[in-house]
Formats: C-alpha cells, sequence, structure tokens
C-alpha cells in the first residue's frame, strides 16, 4: 500500500486541498496510515525526508522522471533523478513514469531500460508507471489499452507496473496475467467516494494485483487514515 505524493509536479498545486499543500502532512498520513512506502520527486525527498524522522518511519520510493501538464503536445517525461542519488536519499526502489504510444516512447523505453540495469545492479526493484498516452491513444482505460501497459512493464524487465483502473475485475485481471512476471499495482486515480474507491481496490486485488498506490483519494479525503485502514484491510486480510 503506497502513497503516491508527485502530484505538485504532474499536476502542480491545485491537487492540494486543506493540509496536503505540505509535504509533513502527507509524510504524516504515510506514516500514521501505515503505508508500505510514501512516492516522492527528489525535490520533497530531499528537503523533507531525507534527513528527517520520516526516513526511519516510512520506505521511500523516489519518481526518476517527472513532468508538468501545462504542455498539451506528445508526453514525454524526463529523467531528472539518477538511481544512484535516490539511494543516497534513502530510497527502497525507483520508479518512473513510461507513456506509451506517445511519440517519445522511444526516448522513455531507453531511459527506462538504463533505470532497470542499474537499479538492479544496486538490488533494488525498478517500478514503471505505465500511462499510454498520445494523440494514438483514444481511450486509456480500457481492457486492452491497460492490458498492454502491463505487458510493455513485462517486456522491459519492470518488477513492478502500476497501472490504472480498466473499469471491471474481469478487465484487470486480464492485464494482470499479461504482465507475466511482473506485479501489477493500481493508480488511484481522481478522487471518488470511498465506497467506489474501495470497490476499486477489492476488485484489482480480485484480479491478482499486488497492492495499489493510492495518492489523491487518500490525501484529499476528510479522513485520510480511515481510509488507510479499510484499504489494509482489504490488502492483508
Ligand atoms: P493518484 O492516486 O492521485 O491518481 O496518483 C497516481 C499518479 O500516478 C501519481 O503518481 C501521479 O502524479 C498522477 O497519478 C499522474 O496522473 P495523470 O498523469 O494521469 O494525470
Amino acid at each position: 500500500m503506497y502513497l503516491a505524493y508527485d502530484h505538485g509536479l504532474e499536476h502542480g498545486p491545485t491537487d492540494f486541498n486543506g493540509g496536503s499543500v505540505n509535504p509533513d502532512f502527507v509524510l504524516d498520513i504515510a506514516v500514521k496510515g501505515g503505508f508500505n512506502a510514501v512516492i516522492l520527486q527528489k525535490g520533497i525527498a530531499e528537503k523533507c525526508y531525507a534527513e528527517s524522522r520520516y526516513r526511519r518511519q516510512v520506505p521511500l520510493i523516489l519518481k526518476l522522471n517527472g513532468k508538468t501538464n501545462l504542455s498539451k503536445g506528445e508526453a514525454y517525461s524526463p529523467q531528472v533523478c539518477e538511481v544512484e542519488e535516490a539511494l543516497k536519499l534513502g530510497a527502497s526502489a525507483v520508479g518512473y513514469t513510461i507513456y506509451a504510444g506517445s511519440e517519445f516512447e522511444a526516448k522513455m523505453f531507453a531511459e527506462f531500460s538504463k533505470i532497470v540495469r542499474e537499479a538492479h545492479s544496486r538490488k533494488i526493484p525498478a517500478i514503471a508507471w505505465v500511462y499510454p498516452r498520445g494523440k494514438d491513444i483514444v481511450n486509456d482505460t480500457t481492457k486492452e489499452v491497460v492490458a498492454y501497459a502491463g505487458r510493455v512493464a513485462f517486456e522491459l524487465g519492470a518488477d513492478v507496473a502500476k497501472i490504472k483502473y480498466s473499469g471491471s475485475l474481469e478487465n484487470f485481471k486480464w492485464a494482470v496475467q499479461a504482465a507475466g512476471k511482473t506485479k501489477i499495482i493500481l493508480s488511484g486515480g481522481p478522487k471518488v467516494s470511498d465506497e467506489k474507491f474501495l470497490e476499486i481496490v477489492k476488485n484489482v486485488m480480485a484480479a491478482g494485483a499486488i497492492g495499489v498506490a493510492v495518492g489523491r483519494n487518500a490525501w484529499q479525503n476528510p479522513v485520510p487514515l480511515a481510509l488507510a485502514e479499510k484499504i489494509k484491510e482489504i490488502i492483508f486480510k
């Protein structure tokens, strides 16, 4: 159960309500909610995690690339942090977003392949966020497109793939199958009701996923720790 908090770069501060603009607010949720890791970009990792008590309290997954949503062109997310830097900041795993189907897919495949090599030589897992995107992708959450995302991660050697929900247990099961030995986690998505989100978590776990990475549904929630308890109940019990 991972807590994602790279949205300040990906979406800008518009995602933040209440206290969530403050990294300490979210890091506290990660600790008190018993999350297995928090996902950060390098700036926040360096300034708010690496030399803080959080480093002892919750593991870090460092996102090695990122982009804003200010540009609406074909998606490319450049690498902004190296595996070695991530390790110094206390990371237990690294993550990288691949926009499969984008004009710049080849560049992201090359960067990610190098990251997998480096991560494995340092004995840490490489996690691929695989989000099909670009002018040729009509719908990024169909059964076929999401399963293709999982398969891309498997073909490129990712240990874990973070993919979007494809609408039903049956559809998601196909994505888990297509991903083979690459383990699947759900990418949470925009805030929905707790009931709806927990239903999705149940479906992805029943489909064979190993867990969820949740961002907005947790820290935009007025009672994030209550939601965390319910997610844990589904994943671990
Ligand atoms: P959420 O649970 O809030 O959807 O976070 C998952 C995530 O992958 C974040 O790590 C990332 O910032 C965001 O979604 C990117 O979403 P998109 O590129 O689809 O706008």
